[in-house]
């Protein structure tokens, strides 16, 4: 077992021991071990990096923090590719929701929102993969619009 020293703030240390009263891990340790892990089930359930896919990737960030906006907007110009759509919303005077539909691999849409959510002051992130449907040939369009098509079923983790 290795020894690390972390920091945090007055309130993240409040929710780590809130969690860890409220789920009744013996240690503070224990309880960021378990986020640890959850999170890296989460990520290895996300598939394949070759895997095509849609996602949603949501995020919080204080637009006036050290040329943020305009960073985070430069990204996303940089992965044109990638980014099909972003949805800005206004929160307050300081914070802003930004919600981006990227399509692309499982692995470079994950590189990408990594590249944007690790920046310092964006927050409570979330990344949603869904598996692009599979290809059909043109011409093959096996539904019909006014009804619903029933999604495929997959297994899923919650998110
Ligand atoms: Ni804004």
């Amino acid at each position: 077992m290795q020894r690390i020293t972390i920091s945090v703030d007055e309130a993240l240390l409040a929710v780590i021991d809130g969690l860890s009263a409220r789920r009744g891990y013996a240690s503070r340790s224990e309880a960021i071990r378990d986020i640890l892990r959850d999170m890296h089930a989460r990520e290895q359930a996300m598939g394949d990096g070759d895997a095509p896919c849609v996602a949603a990737l949501s995020y919080v960030y204080e637009h006036e923090t050290r040329d943020l906006a305009r960073r985070l907007t430069t990204a996303q110009h940089d992965h044109h590719d990638l980014s099909v759509a972003t949805l800005h919303v206004h929160l307050d005077h300081e914070e802003c929701l930004e919600i981006a539909v990227l399509k692309g691999t499982v692995a470079k849409v994950r590189a990408f929102s990594d590249s944007l959510v690790t920046q310092r002051g964006v927050r409570l992130s979330h990344l949603h993969l869904v598996p692009a449907p599979e290809a059909s040939p043109p011409g093959a369009h096996g539904h019909h619009h006014d009804q619903m098509a029933a999604p495929k079923r997959r297994p899923r983790t919650k998110s």
